[in-house]
């Protein structure tokens, strides 16, 4: 296992794209449904229970957070969405901030969309596939909250979503996790060194 994910810290805020970072090294980004589990899933992978600020009431915050890893790697925590009360004017903008930045950003090499187990594939959840699928982007779905389901159970959704997403004809991977009990951390870490590694190799390949 790389130990870069300890290493995470708080880089910056963005709440339009003036305020991203420069594109500099690889980004992976996590997006999901508001209180899916997407700031547990970010500390249990960096093993920092205070990063990403977790909260059982969903938030309104439309920020993109940028942490580091090290000089060349960083994760990306993307506004949550899908919270039925927020007003039209906030969807609209958190509509453009994420296709500002899942469109353009030229070191995004791949997106973590985080689901709970017992509720995945909603409308913004596949409109997150569409957008990977559309913008040419890796993607990977976490069915997180798996300590809530018996693993026979958890395990069938999985295949569930594998064959609803090779129906769609979207190429996806998809993994059972729980930031509760670690479970699927490992599987999480491999699939991220592998985006990691992928970039660097194709920066190489242009060079
Ligand atoms: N049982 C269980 N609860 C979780 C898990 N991950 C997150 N939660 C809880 O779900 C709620 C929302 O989590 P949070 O990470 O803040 O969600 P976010 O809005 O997607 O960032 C919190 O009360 C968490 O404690 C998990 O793997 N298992
Ligand atoms: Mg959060």
């Amino acid at each position: 296992m790389n130990n870069y994910y300890h290493r995470s810290q708080f880089l910056t805020s963005a709440i339009q794209p003036s305020q991203f970072p420069e594109p500099e090294g690889y980004e992976v980004a996590f997006a999901g449904r508001s209180n899916a589990g997407k700031s547990s899933a970010i500390n249990t992978l960096c093993q920092n229970k205070s990063l990403a600020r977790t909260s059982k009431t969903p938030g309104r915050t439309q920020l993109i957070n940028f942490f580091t890893l090290d000089e060349q790697r960083r994760l990306v925590d993307l506004p949550g969405y899908g919270y039925a009360k927020v007003p039209e004017k906030m969807r609209l903008q958190w509509q453009k901030l994420m296709e500002s930045y899942l469109g353009q950003r030229s070191n995004l090499c791949g997106l973590v969309i985080i689901m709970d187990i017992r509720h995945p594939m909603k409308d913004y959840d596949l409109q997150m596939l569409d957008w990977c699928h559309h913008f040419g982007t890796s993607s990977h779905i976490v069915l997180t909250k798996a300590d809530k389901l018996k693993r026979g159970p958890a395990l069938q959704v999985r295949q569930d979503i594998i064959k609803q997403c090779q129906q769609e004809g979207f190429n996806t991977s998809v993994q059972i996790f729980s930031a509760l009990k670690n479970t699927g951390l490992e599987d999480l870490q491999l699939i991220l060194d592998s985006w990691f590694e992928l970039g660097e190799e194709q920066e190489n390949s242009l060079a």
